[in-house]
């Protein structure tokens, strides 16, 4: 891999954000996942090499997490990073389609604040040319259902990374099931499988935004 993609993949892992950001200390005055981007963007480097050194960095903070050798506040500044890294990263998923093809309603199910996952399948499935209504973190279910009443040929995503929330996703399914039994939901995140996906009643399952694409892409094509 690259240097400099390598090198925003670590910044990335230490939750060094920009220049201007005093942590971690041993990283002080250095050039952070903000600046680095920039320049290797400029330079003509891959956003897609760049976004998957970006996730293989995250996957190592989470390792590390998981080993109790950090903390959740280097997993907050890893996340912080990650955003910096993904505003310069926009514009490059984005394929600037006129009509949309679709609604999708997208939100992290209540319980729930990781929200990295979630807008990098938001930021593909936008470039893929739908209209995406992020509903955030946290998401109660009557927030998805009153987002579906007003959009309501929308297809909706849900997003999970706790184990303890899997339960809280089922929730929303079944209450959004309820009221829209035609309404498709699409579910993803680190702790799902199609087997749990298909227990809860969701329509669909995908491990990663591009598949999430494929998903909505064989909807649209079969309805
Ligand atoms: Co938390 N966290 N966290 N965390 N965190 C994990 C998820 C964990 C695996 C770490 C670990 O133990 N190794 C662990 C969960 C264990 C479990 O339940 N199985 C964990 C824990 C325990 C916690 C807390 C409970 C810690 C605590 O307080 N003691 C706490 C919970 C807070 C809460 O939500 N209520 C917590 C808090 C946090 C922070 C706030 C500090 C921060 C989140 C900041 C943010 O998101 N804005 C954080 C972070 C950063 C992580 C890790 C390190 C990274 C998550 C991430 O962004 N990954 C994570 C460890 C890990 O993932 N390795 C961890 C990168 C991202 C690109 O991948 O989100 O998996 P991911 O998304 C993928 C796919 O899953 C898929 O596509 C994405 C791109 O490839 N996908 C979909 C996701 N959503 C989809 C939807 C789809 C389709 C695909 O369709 C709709």
């Amino acid at each position: 891999m690259n240097e400099l993609v390598e090198k925003i993949g670590h910044c990335v892992e230490r939750g060094k954000i920009n220049k201007a950001s005093p942590f971690p200390g041993n990283m002080k005055g250095q050039d952070g996942a903000d600046e680095l981007t920039r320049q290797a963007l400029e330079a003509g480097m891959d956003a897609e090499a760049i976004l998957q050194s970006c996730i293989a960095g995250m996957v190592r903070i989470g390792e590390k997490f998981g080993r109790n050798e950090v903390f959740v506040p280097e997993m907050l500044m890893a996340a912080k990073a990650m955003k910096a890294v993904t505003e310069h990263l926009k514009p490059f998923f984005q394929s600037g389609s006129v009509q949309a093809k679709g609604t999708l309603i997208i939100g992290t199910v209540a319980g729930d604040l990781h929200d990295i996952g979630k807008n990098l399948v938001s930021m593909f499935i936008e470039g893929n040319g739908w209209n995406v209504v992020d509903l955030g973190v946290d998401v109660k279910p009557e927030k998805f259902t009153d987002a579906i009443r007003k959009n309501p040929r929308c297809v909706v995503g849900l997003s999970a990374l706790l184990t303890t929330t899997i339960a809280s996703m089922s929730k929303t399914v079944r209450e959004i099931k309820a009221l829209f039994p035609e309404i498709k939901i699409i579910v993803g995140g680190a702790p799902l499988t199609m087997e749990i996906a298909t227990g809860m009643g969701a329509s669909g399952y995908a491990r990663d935004p591009q598949g999430a694409v494929t998903w909505l892409t064989d909807i649209k094509e079969t309805a």
